[in-house]
C-alpha cells in the first residue's frame, strides 16, 4: 500500500494579472526548459550573481548523498548582502526598517548596516572568535539579530540562532551541541506587552554550558526583569553598546570557501533530539538570492516583509540572506500580530507601504478567525504580492488571504521548502504560473521534485511520497555531529538509492503537473485501506464558514484500521452545537466522500502547535487514542494540549 488517495478536488484557477506578468522579473516559462537542459549551467549562472573573491570553476560534485557546490570558489556572505550595496547606489537605501512592539522604530541604510556589521565583526575578533568557531544567538526580533548573523559570516564564524521563545533548557542543549564559544542575547524582548526574560534564561543556560566564554548583551527593554546591571557577570558578560562604541567600523571580510559552514540551525523533528542542520556558504546563498528575486518578484522599490522570526529558517533565508543579497528594503517587526490590537500587521503594512508580504498559514487562519474587519481598517493598496510558507495552506484560507488581504489583485506564492532544503523548492513564479488555492504548484527551475511510490517508481498523477531526485545548491550538507543520522533520515527511504532525498512529506500531483503537499507522511491516515492525507480532511472542514482551523488525526479502530478524529477551532462569534457537529460531518462527506467523515469532532479554542506554528498531530493522536501525552516541551503553549485531553476524556466518558 504505497499510494496516497486523492480526495479533495479544487478547480479554481488564477492567472497572473496582466500588468504583473508584463513587468515580472521572470516573464517566460522558457526558464524551466533552460534549467532542465543545463542544470549545472543554470545554477552557475545564479551563483555568479553573488560577489566572489575567488571565482569558482567547478559547479557540482555529487557523490550521493554528498554534494559540493562551487567548491573551489571563495566568498564572504556579508559582502554579497551588505558591502556591495553599501559601496554603490544603494548606500543610502533602507536595508532594514524595524519597528519594536511598543512602537519604537529604527531604519538602517545599507551604509549604516555595513558600519554595524563591521563593528560587530571587530567585537567578535576582540572576543577571540575565529573562523569556524560557533556563536549562539538568542535575541528578540531586533536589527541586532541580523547584524550579529552577518558579523559572524564576516569573520567566518558559524552562527547558531536559537529562537527567543525557547526556554533556558532548549537554549542550553543547543549551545552544548554546537559547542559555542560566545552567546549573544538581550536583556529581554517585548511580546504581547510583556518582557521575555532572555538574559535570565541565558544565565540559566550558560550555567550549564562548558564552552561559553563570553555573553554579549543587547540593552533592549531596560526593565528590571532579567537583564539588570547586577546580573552582568564580571569577565564573562559585556554590553553590546559598550563594545560597539569602541569597535572599529572597518573590518575586512574573511574569505571563506563556498563549502565552509555559514550556519547551523536546530530543528526539532517530531520526536527525539533536535538536529543541527548544517548549511554552507556559496550554494545556500545562491539559492536564497535567486528564489527571493524570482518568487517574490523583488524590485528596487519594494518594501518587503516576511513575518517569520530569525530563529526559524524562514527568517534566515527570507529576512536576512535572500532579501539583503538582492539589496532589498526589509521590514522587521519585534512583536505579536495582535498587540496592542488584532490589526497590528495591517497597521504596519499601511504605515510603511509594504508591497510584498510573506507569512504562514497558521497566521492566516488566525486572521480569518479574528475577522476581516481588522484588515479593512487599513489601506493595503500598496501590496502587490502575497506569500505563504510553513504548512499546507487550506484552499479556503488561500481564498480568504487573496480576497481580504490581497484585494483580489495580488498573486499568491505558496512556497514549499524545509530547514533542510535551505531555500524554496516548490512554488509558483508569480509572473507566469497559473495558481490554484492549496497547491504550491511546480518545482523551481533547477529543482527536480517527483512523486514516488515505495519502490521509487514515479507517480505522474495521484498521491505518493515527495522526493527530490537531484542535489540542489542550498541542501543541508549534514547534521552537526551526527552524520549517520543525516544519511539515515534523508537518504535511506529507497534502498539502494542514496541519490534520492526524502523530505518526509506526502503529496499529490494533478493532471496539470501541480504538486499538492498533503502533510507529513507520519501523519497520513489509513481508513479501511485508504491512505488519506490530513490536509484534505482539514481543508474540507476549513471550507465550512464556521471553521477557522482544523487538525485531523487517525485513531485505532477495530474494523477500519483507523477512524478519523478532528479537532476544530471555530471562527469568532460561532458557538459549538450538536447541530453544527452533524453539519460539519456532512460537509466533509459532501466535499470529499463518506470515507473521510470524522468519527469524532472535538471543538477546541486552540490547537497544539510548535513554536513556529505547525500543528502537532502526534500529540492529538495521543489524546485520541487515550495515551499519556508524549513530549510537550516543544509546544508553544503546553496548556492547550492538557486542556484538550481533559475535554476529550470527558466526551469519551
Ligand atoms: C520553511 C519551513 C518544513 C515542513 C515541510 C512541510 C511543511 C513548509 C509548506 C509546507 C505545505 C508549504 N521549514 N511545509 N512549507 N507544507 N506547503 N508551502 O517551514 O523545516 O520548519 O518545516 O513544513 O511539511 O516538510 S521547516
Amino acid at each position: 500500500m504505497t499510494d496516497i488517495d486523492v480526495l479533495l478536488e479544487e478547480h479554481r484557477k488564477f492567472k497572473p494579472p496582466e500588468t504583473f506578468a508584463r513587468n515580472a522579473n521572470v516573464r517566460s516559462a522558457e526558464i524551466y526548459e533552460r534549467a532542465a537542459k543545463d542544470y549545472e549551467g543554470f545554477w552557475a549562472e545564479c551563483a555568479r550573481e553573488l560577489e566572489w573573491s575567488k571565482p569558482f570553476t567547478k559547479v557540482l560534485e555529487w557523490a550521493p548523498p554528498r554534494s559540493k557546490w562551487f567548491a573551489d570558489g571563495e566568498l564572504n556572505a556579508s559582502v554579497s548582502c551588505v558591502d556591495r550595496h553599501a559601496r554603490g547606489e544603494r548606500a543610502n537605501k533602507a536595508a532594514i526598517i524595524w519597528e519594536g512592539e511598543p512602537g519604537d522604530t529604527r531604519t538602517l541604510t545599507y551604509a549604516e548596516l555595513l558600519d554595524e556589521v563591521c563593528r560587530f565583526a571587530s567585537v567578535l575578533d576582540s572576543l577571540g572568535v575565529e573562523k569556524g568557531d560557533r556563536v549562539s544567538i538568542y535575541l528578540p526580533m531586533i536589527p541586532e539579530a541580523a547584524i550579529a548573523m552577518l558579523a559572524c559570516a564576516r569573520v567566518g564564524a558559524v552562527h547558531s540562532v536559537v529562537f527567543g521563545g525557547f526556554s533556558a533548557e532548549s537554549l542550553r542543549d543547543r549551545i552544548v551541541d554546537a559547542g559555542a564559544k560566545v552567546l549573544i542575547t538581550a536583556d529581554g524582548g517585548f511580546r504581547r506587552g510583556q518582557v521575555v526574560p532572555l538574559k535570565k534564561n541565558a544565565d540559566d543556560a550558560v550555567a550549564q554550558t562548558p564552552t561559553i566564554e563570553h555573553v554579549v548583551v543587547v540593552r533592549r527593554t531596560e526593565k528590571p526583569i532579567g537583564g539588570t546591571e547586577a546580573s552582568m557577570k564580571a569577565g564573562r558578560d559585556k554590553w553590546w553598546h559598550e563594545l560597539m562604541a569602541k569597535a572599529s567600523p572597518t573590518r575586512a571580510p574573511t574569505a571563506v570557501n563556498a563549502e565552509d559552514i555559514l550556519f547551523t540551525l536546530y530543528t526539532s523533528g517530531t520526536t527525539g533530539k533536535p538536529k543541527g542542520i548544517v548549511h554552507t556558504t556559496g550554494g545556500y546563498l545562491t539559492q536564497c538570492a535567486v528564489t527571493t528575486r524570482m518568487i517574490f518578484d523583488l524590485k528596487e522599490s519594494d518594501v518587503y516583509w516576511c513575518t517569520a522570526d530569525v530563529g526559524w529558517v524562514t527568517g534566515h533565508s527570507y529576512i536576512v540572506y535572500g532579501p539583503l543579497a538582492n539589496g532589498a528594503t526589509c521590514m522587521m517587526y519585534e512583536g505579536a500580530p495582535d498587540w496592542p490590537e488584532k490589526d497590528r500587521f495591517w497597521a504596519l503594512c499601511e504605515k510603511y507601504g509594504v508591497t510584498i508580504f510573506y507569512t504562514a498559514p497558521t497566521a492566516i487562519r488566525a486572521f480569518m478567525k479574528w475577522g476581516a474587519q481588522h484588515a479593512e481598517k487599513h489601506d493595503l493598496s500598496k501590496l502587490r504580492l502575497l506569500g505563504s510558507v510553513g504548512e499546507p495552506i487550506n484552499p479556503e484560507a488561500w481564498m480568504w488571504y487573496r480576497e481580504n488581504i490581497g484585494g483580489n489583485r495580488c498573486p499568491i506564492v505558496d512556497t514549499w521548502w524545509q530547514t533542510e532544503t535551505g531555500a524554496t523548492m516548490i512554488s509558483p513564479l508569480p509572473g507566469i504560473t497559473e495558481t490554484t488555492p492549496g497547491s504550491a504548484t511546480v518545482a523551481f527551475p533547477g529543482i527536480t521534485a517527483e512523486l514516488l511510490d515505495d519502490n521509487a517508481k514515479p507517480i505522474k498523477v495521484g498521491g505518493g511520497l515527495l522526493a527530490i531526485t537531484k542535489p540542489w545548491p542550498g541542501m543541508l550538507r549534514t547534521i552537526w555531529g551526527d552524520d549517520e543520522r543525516y544519511v539515515k533520515t534523508y537518504f535511506s527511504k529507497w534502498p539502494g538509492r542514496p541519490d534520492l532525498y526524502f523530505p518526509g512529506d506526502g503529496a499529490k500531483r494533478d493532471e496539470d503537473g501541480n504538486f499538492w503537499i498533503l502533510g507529513r507522511v507520519d501523519d497520513v491516515l489509513n481508513v479501511a485501506g485508504h491512505r488519506i492525507g490530513t490536509m484534505e480532511v482539514e481543508s474540507a472542514l476549513v471550507d465550512h464558514h464556521a471553521v477557522a482551523e482544523a487538525a485531523v488525526v487517525g485513531k485505532a479502530h477495530d474494523l477500519k484500521g483507523q477512524a478519523i478524529a478532528a479537532f476544530v477551532t471555530l471562527r469568532e462569534g460561532i458557538n459549538a452545537t450538536p447541530e453544527l457537529l452533524a453539519e460539519l460531518r456532512d460537509h466533509v462527506g459532501t466535499k470529499i466522500g463518506a470515507i473521510a467523515k470524522p468519527d469524532d469532532i472535538i471543538f477546541s479554542a486552540d490547537l497544539p502547535k510548535t513554536r513556529s506554528g505547525k500543528i502537532m498531530r502526534r500529540l492529538l493522536r495521543d489524546i485520541a487514542e487515550g495515551r499519556a501525552l508524549g513530549d510537550t516541551t516543544t509546544l508553544a503553549d503546553p496548556a492547550v494540549v492538557a486542556a484538550l485531553k481533559d475535554q476529550y476524556e470527558s466526551i469519551e466518558g
